[in-house]
């Protein structure tokens, strides 16, 4: 029943008002049937600098669950259509992989009713009526948790960019970006040049310290919204939103000639590293993001060719 409601609702989110999310700023869904204290709570909770969307129906909220991509959940019990643990339930099956904090809350406060909530994965009850002050602190705590979480999932240990896990997640988002703006974006592969030879003349412990310094030095010098991830041992993908092939060459071509001046040092010994990089303009996200890494890895294999240290198109 939910998969059918889901294929026939999608987007009706938009139509109850919603106003539009601005940054990167937290999204809390609140789903309730009591359209007075969805009211209250959304004022209070965006007062709180938070994205809210609010919806009555829980049929049409767990509908809307993958455009809004919440944060956190906020989920009422006792609702007409669907009850707030059927709801619960279906959002659980449905994350697997992700960790999204769902709150239950209910003015039915009896122990076996809390009970239930924790045993079916609830990460927090709270009765109604609630003090709203305490309400913001313990779903800023959840906020808190599911961010950790994200960066622990997500990052690379070595490097602290994101791994390869992150990729695909990245790129649906994007997907979804260029549905609404039909602006082209970039993937590109960048591979340490004769990384080999680090590894061989200064050792592995030197060859992370450049692995560490390179992966910072990239996330440093691109806009904050491009993404960096490590793709494998001394490669990475860097995503870059909105942008040209011609735009992205540039940004690279400023990035090759930054990084083959920073000295390296391996005891007396001063080293300095260079890397080459291939890109792909994705302006067809209908292809798998396979077909890109191919394209932009392509692209890469020539640059190796060509004498290294280059980028190309
Ligand atoms: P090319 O210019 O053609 O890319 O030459 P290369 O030597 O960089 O190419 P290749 O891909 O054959 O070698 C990559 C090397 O990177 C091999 C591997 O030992 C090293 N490497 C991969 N991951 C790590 C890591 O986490 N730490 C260190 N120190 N080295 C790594
Ligand atoms: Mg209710
Ligand atoms: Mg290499
Ligand atoms: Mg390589």
């Amino acid at each position: 029943l939910f998969q059918l409601c889901y294929e026939h609702q999608i987007g009706d989110v938009a139509s109850n008002e919603q106003g539009a999310k601005k940054g990167d700023e937290p999204t809390v869904l609140l789903i309730d049937d009591d359209p007075s204290f969805l009211m209250y709570v959304k004022e209070h909770l965006e007062q709180s600098g938070w994205y809210v969307v609010a919806i009555a129906d829980p049929i049409k909220a767990v509908a809307s669950f993958y455009d809004v991509r919440p944060d956190c959940v906020v989920i009422d019990i006792h609702m007409q259509t669907k009850t707030g643990f059927e709801v619960l339930t279906f959002l659980k099956e449905k994350l697997r992989q992700q960790f999204v904090p769902m709150i239950m809350v209910s003015i039915d406060d009896r122990k076996e009713t809390r009970m239930k909530s924790y045993e079916m994965g609830a990460d927090d009850f709270i009765p109604k009526p609630f003090a709203i002050d305490e309400f913001i602190v313990r779903i800023r705590r959840q906020l808190e948790r599911k961010k950790l979480i994200d960066e622990l999932l997500l990052l690379d240990e070595l490097t602290h960019v994101y791994n390869r896990k992150y990729l695909k997640q990245a790129y649906e988002q994007l997907k979804s970006d260029w549905h609404r703006t039909h602006e082209p974006f970039c993937l590109a592969v960048l591979d340490l040049d004769h990384f080999k030879r680090v590894n061989d003349q200064y050792g592995h412990l030197i060859g992370d310290v450049v692995l560490k310094q390179f992966a910072q030095f990239v996330k440093t010098n691109v806009r904050a919204r491009d993404i960096v991830i490590r793709f494998g041992g001394e490669e990475f993908v860097v995503l870059l939103p909105a942008t040209e092939a011609s735009e992205a060459f540039l940004v690279f071509e400023r990035l090759r000639e930054q990084f083959e001046r920073i000295p390296f040092q391996s005891g007396e010994t001063t080293f300095s590293c260079t890397f080459s990089t291939g890109i792909a303009e994705v302006n067809d996200p209908s292809k798998p993001i396979g077909y890109w890494i191919e394209l932009a890895d392509s692209a890469l294999y020539k640059a190796k060719n060509t004498g290294r240290n280059c980028v190309v198109l």
